[in-house]
């Protein structure tokens, strides 16, 4: 396979471990210091711990996924440019110690969201899903937000009510915790007081405030990033669509090209996920590849299908409404250029994002989208596919 092949590994907590990703053929992994509480500095002493962690299992640290943007950062209140000095020095940090890409995200509160994270595949499997009724419910009368119901129809309301009331007590507290709790290993665990608390601080920030911060941040951090000798990648929005009257700011082309061109420099670049954008159907996720290619830093591959309004699920990889023959000719295109142009970072980083839960896993706890088996299964299928469209046009 051309681009490099990783895997998420959440640290030596994961049920998932390094040997299991070398067995699913993966040569990079993608990982964090997941016990570093966000906003604090990634020191060096324990960044090569984990590296050395990596490589004794005859992997490389190919990408560190995320170091998270601390609230105060995204909202430019409070002690921020003390953070933003911490995250320069993260950067450095890593730098120095070998590791030279970086995925972080600007989404404001919650990182990805998602409703349930076992949905029933009618083959057994179990999916993560996005369900607008449920999280309507959870909006509208488990953390009652003050200004929701405006952004509902009546109809709407009635329907999650409905559904609230058709929940047993323990599928509420499933709801509420799969909502709050963010993913594992994303350093979110809110009370609703605190997700409250959360959402009050962007009362006065909008797309534009919210966009401003973003620049501001890539204008501070970018040059350091250069200097160390990292590529950023910012990851889309998951979905890609206002949540809980949170400002949303790279859900489209359109934002990410503001982005990217907001600080013109390798340094700046895109986590490209066709699990995310692929939520959005006005989304051309194969022409996003032909025309922000060259800034793309950092690869997911995942899909997803659409449902009513904007509730979507977790498909397969090869299936559901990403194209997946269409991007992955468009990234090895791509790769090609890089080689052509002598570029040096041709490697192109590709993780299969998220998988189902099936076969021995689904007895097994296992970090929700992170399984083992789905996420084996979704590698082997892209590496099939990634091979089978270098033979067909004679890629080098
Ligand atoms: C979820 C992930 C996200 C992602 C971050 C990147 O499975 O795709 O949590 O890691 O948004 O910063």
């Amino acid at each position: 396979m051309s681009m490099e092949q990783t895997w998420r590994w959440y640290g030596p907590e994961d049920p998932v471990s390094l040997a299991d990703s070398k067995q699913a053929g993966a040569t990079g992994i993608v990982t964090a210091l997941h016990h570093v509480p966000t906003g604090e500095v990634w020191e060096k002493e324990e960044i090569l711990k984990r590296k050395r962690e990596v490589e004794s299992a005859g992997l490389n640290w190919s990408v560190a996924e995320s170091i998270p943007v601390h609230e105060s950062i995204k909202t430019r209140s409070g002690n921020y440019q003390a953070y933003l000095e911490n995250y320069k020095q993260s950067l450095l940090n890593l730098g120095a110690c070998g590791v030279d890409t970086v995925c972080y995200n600007f989404m404001p509160v919650l990182d990805a969201t998602r409703t349930h994270h076992a949905y029933l595949m009618a083959d057994g499997s179990t999916a993560l899903q996005y369900d607008a009724v449920a999280f309507a419910a959870f909006e509208l009368f488990l953390l009652k937000r003050p200004g929701a119901e405006v952004t509902y129809t009546p109809a709407q309301q009635q329907k999650a009510k409905a559904f609230l009331d058709s929940l047993a007590e323990e599928e509420v507290s499933r709801l509420l915790t799969t909502i709050v709790a963010g993913f594992p290993g994303v350093g979110e665990n809110y009370t609703m007081e605190q997700l409250q608390a959360a959402l009050d601080v962007y009362k006065h920030i909008g797309a534009a405030e919210l966009k401003q911060n973003l620049f501001y941040f890539l204008s501070e951090v970018i040059p350091v990033a250069e200097e160390a000798g990292i590529r950023m990648a910012i990851h889309p929005d998951d979905p890609p669509f206002p949540i809980l009257g949170l400002p949303r700011i790279v859900s489209t082309e359109e934002d990410i090209k503001e982005i990217l061109a907001a600080v013109e420099s390798p340094g700046n670049g895109l986590c490209f996920c066709t699990g995310s954008l692929g939520v959005r159907a006005d989304n051309d996720l194969e022409g996003m590849v032909k025309r922000l290619g060259k800034r793309i830093n950092f690869v997911h591959l995942r899909s997803t299908i659409r449902e009513a309004e904007s509730s979507f699920y977790e498909s397969d990889h090869l299936t559901g409404d990403v194209d997946m023959f269409s991007v992955m000719k468009a990234l090895l295109e791509e790769q090609q250029r890089r080689k052509q142009e002598g570029r040096m970072d041709y490697r192109m980083p590709l993780r299969p994002d998220h998988g189902h839960q099936m076969l021995d896993d689904l007895q097994k706890k296992t970090i929700p989208g992170y399984s083992a088996i789905g996420r084996l299964r979704g590698l082997a299928e892209l590496r099939g596919l990634e091979l089978g469209i270098k033979r067909a046009f004679s890629m080098e």
